[in-house]
Parts: C-alpha cells; structure tokens; sequence
C-alpha cells in the first residue's frame, strides 16, 4: 500500500506489517510504503526498496548485506531497524556509503528478561513435558515421582554478555536466590556488579564448567558466531540447562542437539535459531529442550514502544537531528 503525500515527505519503506498505531502515525508523517501482506521482501524486492527510498524500516527477517547496500539509490540516508539487534544488517557497508543506521534498544529489556526466566523455569521444571501429558490424556493422577525436576534457587547462573537483558535477567535471577555469575568483554562498573552480587569471569570457559543454568545474552556478531562450539558446549557440566533468547548462530545448534541426546547437556530453553523459521529435526526431537517461536519481545507494549523509537529516529534524522540511536559499526 502507498500514500503519496506531500513531495517534501520522505519516501519511507517498511518491509513488515508493523502495529496498526505505528502504521497510521507514519501515514501522517511519511511519504511510507507499507507491507500490509507481510510477506517478507526477497533479495530483488529489499534491492528495489533501497533504491527508491529515503528511509527503509527493515526487521530482523531482512538481509540488508553488502549486496543490498550496493544497491541503494543516492536518496537512501537512513536505515531505521525495527529491533535491537543489528547482526542482519551490514552496517560497515552502510556507514561507507554513508548510509545512518538506528535500533530500538530499551524497549523490549524486561520483556526479553521475563521470558528468559520463563524459560529458566519450564526447563528444569518440566512444565511443557507435563502440558503434553495431560493435554495428551495420559495423566492418570498425582504420584510421589512423577515428572520430578530441579530447583532453581541457590543454583548458579552464568550470564554471557552482560548488556541490558543480561543485567534485567540478573535481577530476576537474584530475586529467585540464584548465584549470578558473568562473562563480559568489559567488565561492569563495581557499583553495578555489587547490587547484582555478580561474579565476574573472565575466562568463558572458566566459568561455563561451574555453572547450573547458561543465559546466552551477547549480541551475534563476527566475534559470538558458534562462540557456543561443540567444545565450548563440552566444558558444561552434565547437570548444565543453556538458555538463549539472543540469537541462534551463537550456539552450534547441531552439536548442542548432539549433546543434550547423549546426555553431555541436561537441556536447553530456546527462542532463537540458526536457520529460523527452521528448526533443526534433532531438537524437535529431544523431551528436555523447550523451543520457542523467537517472541522474546513480543508484548503488545515492546512492539508499540519498538515502533515509537523507529518513528523518532526518523523524524530526528529528517529534520536534521542525530538520531538518539544511532548504531556505529562493531
Ligand atoms: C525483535 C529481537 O522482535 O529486537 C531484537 O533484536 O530479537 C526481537 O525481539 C526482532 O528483532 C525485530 O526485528
């Protein structure tokens, strides 16, 4: 769908179907494009919609790689993400041709944090085991030892990346009496650490062999892609749960189905896949890992706020304003 407004408008192109609020509003403020269909944009199409727009609102499903970045035509300033992560977006390539990039940042923390810990709970608690056994029919009443799990408190959870959801998790976690424990390339300020009661490892490795529960946390970058190799996945203890609401090419899915099959690995809370919307067969097959379909911000409240930041970073950027989240290169 198109509104041809005002010539002065930016032409914007959204390549999802975005919360209705947020369309209108950039109806009114934008020459905009929208995808009321949904269906996500192929190579050909997100190269056409560079090359005609001022402004695109790309979302993690969209591939804006070199190639694409090629293609834009001279109009293209801003790429304005619909999310946090930026990890499908080439923003080297973009900031060469100098081409702004935005995030969302903020916004979707506690929700993503909530369902980490959802996750941390359904695990070891077996919570999705037994809906399928009574939804199933195959409840025949309360015994002593039946779908006995673990506790969570007192265990010790290793938080990989310690940003915004790293440390909402932490709060959480604390909340619960888990011991938290982190591994960061900076280390947090001691005021921080200390209200978090966090135990700062610098050696990932060092810390993945102690801990209870893994929350995967850090942004995917060159740097985290597979940072969870099968050999990294081997320094957990057998007892060790691995959750990731981040990204799914920070962990060898493969090697992590591998394991959990054998018992190397106790199980795994995921909401995040390398290939998604595919999910690797193994996992579909394991009891003891819960798989999640990547809604770690989907609330009614994240999506609207996540629209609100794209917005702003647009209308700053237009009327010639820094953006107030203006993502640089990693
Ligand atoms: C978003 C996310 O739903 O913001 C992120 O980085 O992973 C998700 O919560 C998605 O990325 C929107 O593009």
């Amino acid at each position: 769908m198109s509104q041809t407004g005002n010539r002065q408008r930016p032409k914007v192109i959204v390549t999802r179907k975005l919360p209705d609020n947020i369309e209108t509003r950039m109806a009114e403020l934008f020459d905009v494009t929208l995808n009321l269909a949904d269906k996500p944009l192929d190579k050909v199409a997100l190269q056409k919609a560079v090359a005609e727009a001022d402004v695109i609102v790309p979302t993690v499903t969209d591939s804006i790689d070199a190639e694409v970045i090629a293609a834009a035509g001279k109009k293209l300033k801003l790429i304005a993400n619909f999310g946090a992560g930026v990890n499908h977006i080439d923003v080297a390539a973009a900031q060469e041709k100098g081409i702004a990039v935005t995030n969302t940042p903020g916004v979707l923390t506690e929700d993503t944090a909530d369902l980490a810990m959802a996750l941390l709970l359904s695990v070891p608690r077996r919570l999705f085991e037994g809906e399928k056994i009574l939804r199933a029919g195959d409840w025949t009443g309360w015994t002593p030892t039946f779908l006995m799990g673990h506790r969570i408190q007192g265990k010790r959870l290793g938080i990989i990346g310690m940003g915004r959801i790293g440390t909402a998790i932490a709060r959480r976690a604390k909340a619960f009496n888990m011991a938290v424990h982190y591994h960061k390339r900076k280390r947090l300020p001691a005021d921080i650490e200390s209200e978090l009661e966090a135990t700062y490892w610098d050696d990932l490795d060092e810390m993945l062999s102690r801990m209870d529960f893994v929350s995967v946390n850090c942004p995917l970058t060159e740097d985290t892609h597979h940072l969870m190799d099968r050999a990294r996945l081997k320094k957990l203890q057998p007892h060790a749960v691995i959750i990731n609401t981040a990204r799914g090419e920070i962990i060898d899915e493969e090697a992590l189905a591998d394991l959990i099959e054998v018992g190397r690995i106790a199980g795994a809370g995921l909401d995040v896949f390398e290939q998604e919307p595919e999910i690797n067969p193994k996992l579909l097959e394991l009891d003891n890992v819960v798989l999640l379909p990547h809604m770690g911000s989907a609330t009614y409240e994240a999506r609207m706020a996540m629209g609100e930041k794209v917005l702003i970073n647009i209308r700053a950027f237009v009327d010639g304003h820094r953006p107030p989240d203006r993502v640089l290169p990693y």
